[in-house]
């Protein structure tokens, strides 16, 4: 059995792997040459715990290779993906494109499985492109010329992506109920968690529901974060006391809500069905809008200073990952760079070495350590809880103007 993976990120390669290691012969598509490569050398272009030792064994045992072009396999698993256009509507051009490159390697019985989140239809959508493409084959199931499609919305969580892809139970859901079985029988082989059988768009559905649950939980504390401020509360332990009641359970306010995933998936809902989607849309508001909230308290406190000089720990999206796509923490800190009209932002983050490119034009910025960030600074902002940062010297904090967005120094 030939697996197809289309798409080496974050969710494609891990995928690969692990099915490589449950004795699948796996070839991993990727457009971009370099991730090809960095793959058939037994490398992984992007840190993930556990990643590596997976992909280099497969590799060296011949059950995992790395190409640009898509080959013929009994199975096609599709993880490219799926940005927004226009105002939030899903750009499904992605995995169009996978699908335009599936097309022309059928013969007939493969199975093509979406695991890209994608909103209600997506899996439809993919199946249409390849059927327009190869009209002599149907969806419909046990023909001779039958192909089967299936959606299994990825669930694993950024730096437990080996641990939960194994542990995690699964929705899987086909356009058919073969599809669905011939889905469910190929990840029962590297997946110990349940496996949900359903229909594709309430798979789809359900991934983005996941999502959007989160999104609201997380604005229902950033809100209280921002109310419990002007009235003189500690929000966490507001929120420590709430939780003690059985049926409350409210998650952690923070500088805002990043990563690819959060952030963008509830607006697949909204744009969905815009109409019926008011606390979703409404989640999403109060969390992009939490950084200019961060970001005004911080320039009151620099406004009072001469020079001041503001130490930013942390810019990643969240907690001790190398990931500074979609982050709030470097948006605030290259905010801060934009509007401080005096002084230095000291920026502080242990897991990459130099500044990306949104800092290449700023000279008030600085990447330091921790110690030298603290030690210089008028104001020290906390925007992620890494755990190096949990250790800081409190008195080293005695003297200086503390904002701590996410509760770390209580
Ligand atoms: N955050 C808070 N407060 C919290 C929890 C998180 O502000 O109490 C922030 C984080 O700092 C971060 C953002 O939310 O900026 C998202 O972080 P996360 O850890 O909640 O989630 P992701 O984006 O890393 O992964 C999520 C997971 N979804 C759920 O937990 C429902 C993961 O299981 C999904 O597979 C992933 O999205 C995905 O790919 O969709």
């Amino acid at each position: 059995d030939t697996v197809a993976v289309i798409g080496l990120g974050y969710i494609g390669l891990p995928t690969a792997a692990v099915l490589a290691q449950a004795g699948r012969t796996v070839i991993g598509v990727d457009i971009k040459q370099s991730t090809v490569e960095a793959i058939n050398a037994g490398t992984v272009p992007f840190v993930e715990e556990g990643l590596e030792t997976v992909v280099a064994g497969a590799v060296a045992q011949g059950k995992l290779s790395a190409q640009t072009e898509t080959p013929e396999a009994d199975v096609y698993i599709v993880s490219v993906p799926t940005p927004f256009k226009g105002d939030h509507d899903a750009d499904l051009s992605y995995i169009e494109a996978a699908a335009k490159g599936i097309a022309p390697k059928l013969t007939g019985g493969e199975l093509v499985v979406l695991e890209s989140t994608a909103p209600p239809g997506a899996t439809e959508r993919m199946a249409d492109v390849i059927l327009e493409a190869r009209p002599e084959f149907t969806k419909e199931a046990n023909l001779p010329n039958s192909l089967y499609f299936s959606h299994a919305p990825e669930r694993v969580l950024p730096g437990r992506i080996m641990i939960e892809m194994v542990d995690n139970d699964r929705i899987i859901g086909g356009l058919t109920p073969e599809a669905s079985q011939l889905n469910r029988d190929l990840y029962a082989s590297f997946c110990k968690g349940e496996l949900l059988l359903t229909n594709a768009r309430t798979a789809e559905m359900a991934k983005l529901t996941e999502n959007a649950f989160r999104d609201v939980n997380i604005a229902f504390a950033n809100e209280l974060s921002l109310i419990a401020d002007r009235q003189g509360i500690d929000v966490w332990e507001l929120i420590e006391l709430a939780n003690h009641h059985p049926r409350v359970n409210i998650l952690q306010p923070g500088p805002g809500v990043g990563g690819h995933c959060i952030a963008v998936d509830p607006w697949f809902i909204v744009s969905a069905d815009r109409e019926q989607s008011h606390l979703i849309r409404t989640a999403r508001e109060v969390n992009d809008a939490k950084p200019e909230a961060v970001l005004q308290k911080v320039l009151a406190k620099a406004d009072k200073l001469k020079n001041p000089v503001v130490a930013a720990l942390g810019i990643a999206f969240k907690a001790d990952i190398d990931d500074l796509r979609e982050s709030p923490s470097k948006d605030i800190a290259v905010a801060l760079s934009d509007r401080l009209e005096h002084g230095t932002v000291l920026v502080t983050e242990p897991n990459i070495d130099a500044l990306p490119g949104e800092f290449a034009d700023k000279d008030n910025v600085e990447l330091t350590d921790l110690e030298d960030a603290i030690q210089r600074a008028d104001i020290v902002l906390l925007l992620v809880d890494h755990a190096p940062f949990k250790d800081v010297d409190r008195e080293a904090l005695r003297e200086k103007v503390v904002i701590d967005t996410k509760g770390l120094w209580r």
